[in-house]
């Protein structure tokens, strides 16, 4: 997962593999939106996949901490939530996972 810039702003791109990390499948645009989406950050645990980036709200140009989760070992991934959903700016997110319920 990194950051790109070809679009003309910053997304998170993403490629997943299933053999250790040898090789890896086709790039995936997790963020594909029209502003900056930048430091990202991952964890897994079994076949859920937990993503989180630094991205702007489209009207308040703010920082907010975006979302994405994977149940199907990171081949697909869910609708992006807002975790932060706050006025000013959020950013540098981390994320950890665990099998605690
Ligand atoms: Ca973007
Ligand atoms: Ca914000």
């Amino acid at each position: 997962m990194w950051n790109d810039l070809t679009s003309g702003n910053a997304e998170i791109l993403y490629r997943r593999s299933t053999d250790g990390g040898s090789t890896f499948g086709s790039t995936i645009n997790l963020s594909n939106d029209a502003r900056d989406s930048l430091e990202p950050a991952i964890a897994a645990i079994e076949n859920s996949v937990y993503v989180v980036w630094q991205d702007q709200d489209s009207i308040t140009e703010d920082n907010e901490i975006l979302y994405r989760k994977s149940t199907d070992g990171g081949i697909n991934f869910g609708i992006t939530v807002n975790l932060s959903n706050q006025e000013g700016n959020q950013g540098s997110p981390d994320i950890a996972a665990s099998d605690v319920t």
